[in-house]
């Protein structure tokens, strides 16, 4: 059964081509600082978005009308949406998809019957996924759409939810494990606070930390050798979110004990919404040895709120990938369309269109961003711009074998200081557009 009769495999056509169905930069084979762009951009389709997502906003209700489905929320429905995403995924060549316990399955009456029925669905995804070796990249649990998640899951209140919470993560991880997947991520839904009058802000702290110690408790007694990513955001759904920014995740997980266990998963719009550029929030993570994966899109400028568009702009992902080749790329993290189609793109070739525009923008920034790496554009003036502290007492400061009374005494016997030089950001802000 075809649901996407006329959409062709995705072919690389390569710069030229006015084909909107082909890809002009995305060419899985090339090879780029020694990986092809395949592995190097581990490219990931999300479930939710793409075959679960609606078109619905605050003022108006679902756009996206699916042919294949019948509206329904029954097994035999989310069983017809795998084949047809799998379709999808193939047809586009990512490969790997990711998902939230209840973008696959039905959420049941009770506990048992959601198990069951994401039982049922797992053993469809397990099937698609060896007949056609597309991989799970990671999987994830929905704990923030239920109504009993209204105070928070594992910062909940009401320690019964935090049991349900757990019990939800004990399956996800579960099914996760048994196909395969090679991250779990942590998105913090509800965990936050709209007010500090009604919070005991600490005990939500600690019960956040219990909760995550104990996901990657159960992970190491089923096997799971998978890598755990917590995704910072900063506001939206709640007030403050408390998997606020990198910073405060890391501050976190340190506080906590989890930093050894536990890496990031960066999304482009939750970094503009924590006020960040997207590669201040790589970079910081990298830096500290936690840059697991990240989920591309990106903001609206003029809009306040997490609209999840695809990434179009090559200055975006040219910056991306400054950050990721510096550390030789993300697995087994990888690259996430954590992305939805506009409401008014309410056709499934829409699908298509956005994945080729974002698989080929990362595919061009991949590909400028080598060339500057290569050039040693960037690197060798940040390096030259740093040079006094490669010597003298600048190797002394870093070497921390001199005091603040040292210095003092350097500065007194020198007199004239070294006259500071130009930070040329005009210059380099051409520089990229040189290469682009
Ligand atoms: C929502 C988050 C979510 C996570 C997975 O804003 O981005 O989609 O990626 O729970
Ligand atoms: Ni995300
Ligand atoms: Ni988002």
């Amino acid at each position: 059964m075809a649901y996407f009769p006329e959409v062709p495999k995705i072919a690389y056509e390569g710069p030229k081509s006015r084909n909107p169905l082909a890809f002009k930069h995305y060419n899985p084979e090339e090879v780029i600082e020694g990986q092809t762009m395949k592995d190097l951009l581990r490219f990931s389709v999300c479930y939710w978005h793409t075959f679960r997502g609606t078109g619905s906003d605050p003022f108006g209700s679902a756009t996206l009308q699916r042919p294949w489905d019948d509206g329904s929320d029954s097994v035999a429905n989310a069983c017809k949406r795998v084949e047809v995403a799998f379709e999808f995924i193939e047809k586009l060549g990512a490969p790997f998809y990711c998902f939230h316990d209840r973008d696959v399955a039905p959420e049941g009456a009770n506990l048992a019957e959601s198990n069951r029925n994401l039982d049922a669905v797992a053993k469809v995804l397990k099937e698609h996924q060896q007949k056609t070796g597309i991989q799970l990249l990671w999987g994830t649990a929905n704990l923030f759409s239920h109504r009993r998640y209204m105070h928070g899951a594992a910062t909940t209140c009401n320690a019964d939810v935090f049991a349900h919470a757990a019990a939800q993560v004990k399956k996800a991880l579960e099914v996760t494990h048994d196909l395969g997947g090679v991250n779990y991520v942590f998105w913090g839904g509800r965990e936050g606070y709209h007010n500090l009058y009604n919070t005991d802000l600490k005990r939500e702290l600690d019960h956040l930390a219990r909760f995550m110690h104990m996901a990657v408790d159960h992970a190491k007694s089923i096997g799971f050798t998978g890598q755990f990513l917590f995704e910072p955001k900063p506001k939206e759904p709640t007030k403050h979110q408390y998997d606020f920014d990198a910073a405060a995740c890391l501050n976190f997980c340190r506080t906590y004990g989890l930093a050894d266990k536990v890496k990031l998963n960066i999304e482009t719009n939750h970094a503009t919404l924590a006020g960040h550029t997207m590669m201040h929030e790589l970079e910081f993570s990298r830096i500290n040895g936690a840059l697991g994966s990240i989920d591309a899109n990106t903001g609206d400028l003029l809009l306040g709120w997490d609209t999840d568009q695809f990434p179009t702009d090559v200055y975006l992902t040219t910056q991306c990938m400054l950050v990721i080749l510096a550390q030789e790329g993300l697995a087994p993290g990888g690259i996430n369309f954590d992305a939805k189609v506009r409401r008014e793109s309410f056709e499934p070739v829409d699908l298509f269109y956005a994945h080729i525009g974002g698989m080929d923008a990362f595919a061009r920034g991949a590909r400028t961003a080598a060339a500057i790496r290569k050039d040693g554009a960037l690197s060798g003036f940040v390096k030259k711009r740093y040079r006094s502290f490669d010597e003298g007492i600048g190797a002394k400061i870093e070497a921390g074998t001199v005091s603040f009374a040292d210095l003092e005494k350097y500065v007194l016997e020198k007199g004239q200081l070294a006259p500071n030089e130009s930070g040329r950001q005009e210059m380099l802000e051409n520089l990229i557009n040189d290469y682009l």
